[in-house]
């Protein structure tokens, strides 16, 4: 059968670069094949680093869902957002990256124009039915060189970015199972934000979407 052929691509547009902004792209299904082994390893990071609803500085619980791996790992109190090398929650060293992370964050940069990407934390965000992360720009970092590769796994999101002010008009965009975007240059820091998700089940993640999020922080 002819459509055997094409059996491997997976999704319709998987392979597809989008441009998304200067600096910023989607690449459709690049993490389709590495889906599972990157699945086991969240369930092995969340054994050691248990996911959690931070709270922000002014008192609210988050929607969504996160843990770290890497040297450090991003977290919100009500002192503020920062990274730090200790997990609050246990008392230990964040889970280190996965060699499997380190290898798919560099390969999507290599593949949107980043060159030699350093990362040293991997954000872990898990979004049940009508979690959302309001626009933001992610500003903890210490420098904003390097790019910021993301991993959208399970259930589909509407991905909204608009631009370098809060004001300015924001774009939405489907973000898949296997998706990976790249934010890089002067996309680096974007306001974003992510809308409710919709109810629904992944034949890989069960009713909820994780998303890997890859920084240099220090
Ligand atoms: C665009 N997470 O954890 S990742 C976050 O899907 C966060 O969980 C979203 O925003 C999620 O801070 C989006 C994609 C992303 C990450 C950083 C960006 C897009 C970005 C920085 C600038 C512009
Ligand atoms: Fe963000």
């Amino acid at each position: 059968m002819i459509g055997d052929l094409f059996a491997d691509l997976g999704a319709p547009d998987a392979g597809k670069t989008e441009p998304l902004a200067e600096g910023a792209m989607v690449l459709r299904g690049f993490a389709l094949a590495d889906a599972p082994a990157l699945l086991a390893a969240v369930g092995e990071i969340t054994a050691a680093a248990p996911f959690r609803h931070l709270e922000t500085p002014g008192g609210f619980r988050m929607s969504v869902a996160m843990t770290n791996c890497g040297d450090v790992g991003w977290v919100s109190d009500r002192r503020g957002y920062r990274y730090q090398p200790l997990d609050p929650l246990t008392g230990n060293r964040w889970p280190a990256m996965p060699p499997l992370f380190l290898s798919l964050a560099r390969r999507a940069a290599q593949a949107a124009g980043f060159g030699d990407f350093h990362t040293d934390v991997c954000l872990i965000n898990r979004y049940a039915p009508g979690a959302r992360l309001t626009l933001h720009q992610d500003k903890d970092e210490k420098g904003y060189t390097d790019p910021i590769v993301s991993v959208s796994l399970g259930l589909p999101a509407v991905f909204q970015f608009g631009g370098l002010s809060r004001a300015d008009k924001t774009r939405r965009i489907r973000l898949e199972h296997g998706d990976v975007t790249v934010w890089g240059g002067p996309a680096r820091l974007a306001y974003h934000g992510v809308a409710p998700l919709a109810d629904g089940e992944h034949p890989a993640t069960g009713p909820c979407r994780i998303n890997l999020t890859f920084r240099r922080a220090l």
